[in-house]
């Protein structure tokens, strides 16, 4: 099976998937012992490094400036609700105290440490809610075989044993999901590698909505949701776009991410310094919010536990701007206009806030909407001009309150739309 057959979402995850829909905004993080070589998260791969080679990696890292609460805290400023950590990437090093494998931080490390622990700790105390993100490809384990399209020259056996293998991930998840507390969610990736395997997903999701109802399961594959997943994803595209070539899965009805890069790598880059700017990620986020997607944005902390400054500036702008804005981000849905060059809406309650991304030569021109406008007026300004008929909307926007990040208009409408 694909997916967790008859699956039926339990009251609490329902009620998990709300909260994410309203959430729009989380921290996506890529920290690994890859990070000691700032080469990215598949040097491993991309090096043809031997694992006998790659494991010597482990002895060098040593994060002795890692402080969970001043990430947690950062991702806060920049109004971030939830965080997703690496919790084992392709490399197959798990950065928890895992008791199915010695090859993971505590007994390979001079640190010693289960990093994730005081993350937890860090999110509860400040409330924000963690997810895990979990590889299912795995490019250390003997036992991830028969191999697929990545990780062949790494100078494994060719031999293993999948059924086993299965098991290790199951007891891995175990772990994730019994040792942290309640946690967010557990968002796989790696499925790809090997898309006719038997990933023996009706047991897995079984058990993850077992130990924790109320946690979202998602999954990069890149398809649409299989059964028993309760979020879709996008990666580097939003919902309904494919810049990047891999998404081509339709829209489902669940709710929806899409994870961006700030440069252009996901673990620790030394030479990436194509750092988006903070007007491309707010507008990204407000997109996507258009779009009814929250943006799940990544940064590589560095090897020594540290956020890039580069990145923790961006972070920090986007929370100022949030703290201004909110209101049209937080607990709205997309729409009720489709998103078209003029930018996108989002609607809460009566309220539509249109989100004006271009401008146009002369007014905005808006579709046809079916509720009726009461009046119009800016988010940080007074009433503007507009007017409804059966053609479509106007709204008239004095060249003074253009904000060239976003410049936002309040609809206030008589009804609330249309279930969106
Ligand atoms: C995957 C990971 O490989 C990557 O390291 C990172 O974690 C990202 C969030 O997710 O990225 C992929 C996976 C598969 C394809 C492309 C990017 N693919 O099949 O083209």
């Amino acid at each position: 099976a694909l997916g967790q057959p008859g699956y039926r979402p339990a009251p609490e995850n329902l009620e998990a998937r709300r909260w994410f829909h309203d959430a729009k905004f989380g921290l996506f993080i890529h920290w690994g012992i890859y990070s000691l070589l700032g080469d990215g998260e598949w040097v491993m791969n991309n090096r043809r490094i031997q694992v006998a080679d790659y494991e010597k990696l482990a002895a060098f890292f040593n994060p002795i400036r890692y402080d969970a609460d001043a990430w947690v805290r950062l991702a806060k400023e920049a109004g971030m609700k939830y965080i997703t950590i690496t919790s084992k990437h392709h490399d197959g090093f798990a950065m928890f105290d895992s008791k199915a494998t010695d090859w993971d931080i505590v007994d390979r490390t001079p640190y010693g440490k289960d990093v994730l622990k005081p993350l937890a700790e860090a999110c509860r105390r400040h409330g924000l809610k963690l997810f895990f993100y979990y590889s299912q490809l795995d490019w250390h384990h003997p036992d991830y075989f028969p191999r697929g399209r990545t990780g062949r020259d790494n100078g494994r056996p060719e031999r293993g044993d999948w059924p086993r293998y299965l098991d290790f991930m199951d007891a891995q998840l175990t772990e994730l999901l019994t040792t942290y507390g309640e946690i967010g969610g557990i968002w796989f990736d790696g499925w790809w590698d090997r898309p006719d395997a038997d990933w023996g997903h009706d047991e897995l999701y079984a058990m993850i909505h077992r130990l924790q109802p109320h946690a979202l399961i998602g999954n990069n594959h890149h398809r649409e949701p299989f059964p028993g997943e309760d979020f879709q994803m996008f990666e580097q595209d939003l919902p309904g776009e494919n810049t990047a070539g891999f998404n081509r899965a339709g829209v489902s009805r669940l709710p929806l991410e899409t994870c961006l890069t700030i440069n252009r790598s996901w673990g620790y880059h030394r030479g990436d310094r194509n750092h988006k700017s903070e007007r491309e990620l707010i507008q990204t986020l407000v997109k996507a919010a258009g779009r009814n997607a929250n943006l799940l944005l990544n940064t590589g902390p560095l090897p020594d536990g540290t956020i890039q400054p580069e990145h923790a500036e961006r972070l920090r702008a986007i929370g100022k701007w949030l703290r201004a804005n909110g209101q049209s981000i937080y607990g709205t849905r997309g729409g009720p206009f489709p998103p078209g060059p003029w930018g996108v809406s989002t609607w809460k309650g009566r309220r539509v806030y249109l989100h004006l991304l271009a401008r146009p030569q002369g007014s905005w021109q808006l579709p046809p909407l079916k509720e009726r406008i009461r009046a119009a007026r800016l988010l940080h300004g007074g009433a503007i001009p507009f007017t409804q008929s059966e053609q479509g909307i106007r709204v008239e926007v004095p060249a003074e309150a253009w904000d060239p990040v976003d410049t936002i208009v309040v609809l206030e409408l008589r009804d609330r739309p249309g279930r969106s």
